[in-house]
């Protein structure tokens, strides 16, 4: 059987407290994984589960079907489970209404975003669904492209303007610096180009606010699933696997309506930077560090890395040394404290979290979580022996047999390769030139 409105679940799983058939759709979330459904997604169930009404999402797909058949025949429906070394908890969420698969029915995708409805479109693209060029610009000929979110949203954005209806919040939630400056920036270059009667519109009814979101989501796998089904006696093909631990900071800056996240459990700042920083410095930095350092030691998972005797101590001195002095905290955050709680979080032995999974995408990655720290050091004369081991592990892994999954994959193997590679890599003019000069670090 498999899960859907009408299934009879174990009193231990958690379900909707409110009617799900009755809710508009607020939000319209493009770029519907797992991170979205075991995060996002659930602080708008709570909200939803609180009282709000009217914040129902439809997820957007941008490239494949697959997400649009785990959930449509289970109309939204899904569970997360919460693991810990100590227990499993399962959880229903109701919040999804459906979801859209774009190259299939594009016209959907702009209907959505153009609804009266719809206050709010959210996006996990990953860090190369912003299809920027080096320099950071909007890389126009992709922006064109079939899967561009751009294009969708452009649509959607001057339907709405046609129509007298008023502008949207477009909420980043992926691990960039400055996500909303930089998704609110990119927006503004495509319609320059593209529609250009729309800039003035959208500078003055849109928001892009910056977020920090953070929740460690392993890809689900059909292990994973044969659990759930022997907990709920019914197959859930959109199950998510998480940790306890949820995080979600979001710059106050909408352009109308929004559910009232922070009462459940979400923080509405004023600037968003310090957590964002500590979050792309060190987790991600560290998670980065902790994939390619392991890979080259021959491990599978991070719990199992951030255990290695070897490996730890540069993980503690890359978060504690290396990129905390490189944060000005907010008041109140405690970058010890963080560390600590990170180390917990990493050895988290209920999860499973593969290094291959983080090792993906490292040309988009490796900018925000490590070249940025080792730049703030060489301009004070320092070193950083840990970031500069990862460099060296990222160097080795694409020197390696492992499969590489990555925009530039062939560019960085063929960098890689010879004894110029950091040159190549990092250098003035290389694939992911930076501030950070690596001839005089090395
Ligand atoms: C990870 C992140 O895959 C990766 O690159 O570093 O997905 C990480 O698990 C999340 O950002 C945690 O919030």
């Amino acid at each position: 059987m498999r899960l859907g409105p009408d299934t009879p679940l174990p009193l231990s799983v958690r379900q909707p407290h409110y009617d799900r058939s009755v809710q508009a759709a607020g939000i319209v979330h493009i770029g519907i994984g797992a991170f979205h459904r075991a995060h996002q997604a659930v602080y708008t169930d709570d909200a939803m589960g609180a009282g709000d009404r009217d914040w129902g999402i439809i997820g957007v797909s941008l490239r494949s079907g697959d997400v649009a058949a785990q959930l449509n025949p289970q109309q939204g429906l899904y569970t997360v489970s919460t693991r810990s070394a100590a227990e499993t908890e399962l959880r229903l969420i109701g919040a999804v209404q459906k979801v859209l698969a774009a190259p299939e029915n594009p016209q959907a995708v702009i209907n959505a975003i153009a609804a009266p409805t719809t206050h709010i479109v959210s996006f996990t693209v990953t860090e190369k669904g912003y299809l920027r060029r080096p320099d950071g610009s909007l890389d126009l000929a992709a922006a064109t492209g079939r899967s561009s979110l751009y294009r969708f949203v452009a649509a959607g954005l001057a339907a709405r303007k046609a129509a007298g209806v008023g502008g949207l919040t477009l909420l980043s939630c992926d691990n960039l610096a400055a996500n909303g400056a930089v998704l609110g920036g990119l927006m503004r270059e495509y319609l320059a180009a593209a529609l250009p009667d729309l800039v003035d519109w959208f500078d003055r009814e849109c928001r892009s606010p910056a977020t920090m979101i953070d929740r460690i989501v392993p890809a689900t796998t059909d292990g994973d699933r044969t659990a759930v089904e022997a907990i709920l006696a019914a197959r859930d093909d959109g199950a998510v696997v998480t940790e306890g631990f949820s995080q979600w900071v979001i710059e106050d800056d909408f352009a109308g309506p929004r559910p009232r996240w922070e009462a459940v459990g979400a923080e509405l700042v004023a600037d968003v930077a310090p957590y964002e920083t500590a979050k792309l410095r060190m987790l991600n930095g560290a998670h980065s560090a902790l994939a390619y350092i392991g890979l080259e030691r021959g491990h599978e998972f991070v719990h199992r890395v951030i255990a290695d005797p070897v490996v730890r101590p540069v993980i503690e001195t890359l978060m504690r040394d290396e990129a905390a002095p490189t944060i000005t905290a907010a008041p109140g955050q405690d970058l010890s404290a963080y560390a600590d709680a990170l180390l917990a979080r990493f050895g988290n032995p209920a999860l499973h979290h593969r290094l291959l999974q983080i090792a993906m995408d490292g040309s988009q990655k490796i900018p925000q979580r490590w070249l940025e720290t080792l730049a703030w050091h060489q301009a004070r004369g320092q070193h950083c022996p840990s970031l500069e081991a990862a460099v060296a592990a990222w160097i080795a892994f694409l020197r390696s047999d492992h499969p590489i999954d990555d925009p530039l994959a062939d560019q960085l193997r063929e960098a890689a390769a010879g004894p110029d590679a950091i040159e190549k890599l990092f250098g003035v003019g290389g694939l992911i030139a930076s501030e950070w000069r690596p001839e005089l670090a090395t």
